[in-house]
């Protein structure tokens, strides 16, 4: 792909208002932004996901930082790639680390499409995600003619938004709803635990009876609490995120056997691997794909792919990211295994001024897929340099 440089900054930014879960409140967003550059001077974006400390997921911004510097760079250094797809198999002798590894993946699939001249979203159909029905046992990506792709547009040319309510108050939770529904949100997803979860939640669906709702507990609950997620069949919810331990599938089958509202695991899906054993053990209905959590663009399609093979279907989760993750997320929600809004968000929902232009918007409850090469959208550089910690460029 003929990288010159890769360069990373550490970038900190408020959110607007703290993101609360039963697990912990965020106030500030750190990420690390990965561009690659080719000889050409072309630059290509990607985003690590890893928060500041561990309580999503076991990386953090420091050990991302490390474990790209140290491992990652080096190994890409040594070992030059034709396309992005060829980096989580370079990578695969290092264990796990996948929101590190997604870093540079990301980018390098900004960067290959822009080489390309294609927008990112039709590269991952065309190449992976969009094969017909029933010829999903050829091998994923079979190589097509990219050339003849450049005229053609994405398959679809926008995908429904979904947003996150994620208060501490009832009432507060109550109130955002209604602004997201009055700003044409398609899918509410509420936080919740066993301290909010009925009475919120039957607060929302009163104010708004036909509201696709579903609710993310974020593992705050155990199986001895299968009675009391029972109850909340009645309300006619979407699904119910990751109810149990985040390493878990096991008790997910089993409670999903005792309720009727389809179980959806986020934190459990960390690969490929994971979503397969999800599948096998019944552990879940549903599956939220964050590329930027199973190792890449890659991984996500794959799973897209067999997913959509065994009928379950999937929606792109969200991390609380900037503009350059959300476009990457975009552009891979915008496969048909993707049936479901998934937390597909405007950059205002979160940030005063994102760091891509044009910001990401919701019209009429759509967000449109963006037809320039690449992720598709420009870097605000003026606002990049705003709210950079640290930056470091490894020469290639
Ligand atoms: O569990 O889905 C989650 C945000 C950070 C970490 C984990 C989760 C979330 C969200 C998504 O709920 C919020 C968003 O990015 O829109
Ligand atoms: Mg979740």
């Amino acid at each position: 792909m003929n990288i010159s440089a890769i360069k990373l900054s550490i970038i900190s930014m408020p959110l607007k208002q703290p993101f609360h879960t039963h697990l912990g409140t965020v106030k500030e967003r750190e990420a690390i932004i990965v561009e690659a550059i080719d000889r050409e001077g072309l630059s290509g974006f990607g985003e690590g996901v890893a928060f500041s400390s561990p309580w999503y997921t076991e990386e953090t911004v420091a050990t991302s930082w490390h474990v790209l510097t140290e491992f990652l760079l080096p190994l890409l250094k040594r070992n030059p790639v034709s396309h992005p797809r060829e980096v989580f198999g370079l990578f695969s002798g290092i264990r796990r680390n996948h929101m590190a590894k997604s870093a540079i993946e990301l980018a390098l699939w900004d960067l290959y499409a822009k080489q390309k001249q294609v927008p990112l979203a039709r590269l991952l159909g065309a190449e992976m995600g969009s094969a017909p029905f029933g010829t999903e046992g050829k091998s994923p990506g079979a190589e097509r003619d990219l050339a003849g792709m450049v005229e053609k547009l994405p398959r679809v040319d926008r995908i429904p938004s979904g947003v996150v309510v994620a208060s501490k108050d009832e009432a507060e939770a109550l109130e955002q709803t209604a602004k997201y529904v009055e700003e044409g949100y398609q899918r509410v997803k509420v936080k919740i635990s066993p301290a909010n979860d009925y009475k919120l939640l039957s607060a929302i669906r009163g104010a708004f009876s036909n509201l696709p709702i579903m609710a993310d507990a974020n593992s705050a609950y155990s199986l001895d609490d299968a009675e009391r997620l029972k109850v909340l069949d009645e309300l006619n919810l979407l699904m119910i995120e990751q109810p149990l331990a985040h390493n878990d599938f096991i008790e997910h089958a089993k409670l999903q056997k005792q309720i009727s509202t389809p179980l959806c695991l986020d934190e459990s899906i960390n690969s490929y691997s994971d979503a397969v054993m999800a599948i096998a053990f019944g552990s879940c209905r549903v599956i939220a794909v964050k590329a930027g959590k199973v190792g890449g663009l890659g991984e996500a399609v794959r799973i897209h792919d067999f997913c959509k093979a065994e009928g379950i279907p999937v929606w792109c989760g969200g991390m609380i990211e900037f503009g350059i993750s959300r476009a990457h997320n975009i552009a891979l929600a915008s496969l048909p295994g993707f049936t479901i809004p998934g937390d597909l968000s405007s950059s205002s929902r979160f940030w005063e001024e994102d760091i891509i232009e044009p910001e990401i918007t919701v019209e009429d409850g759509w967000i449109s897929i963006p037809r320039a090469p690449g992720i598709g959208f420009s870097i605000n550089r003026k606002r990049l340099e705003q709210v950079t910690l640290r930056e470091e460029v490894y020469r290639f």
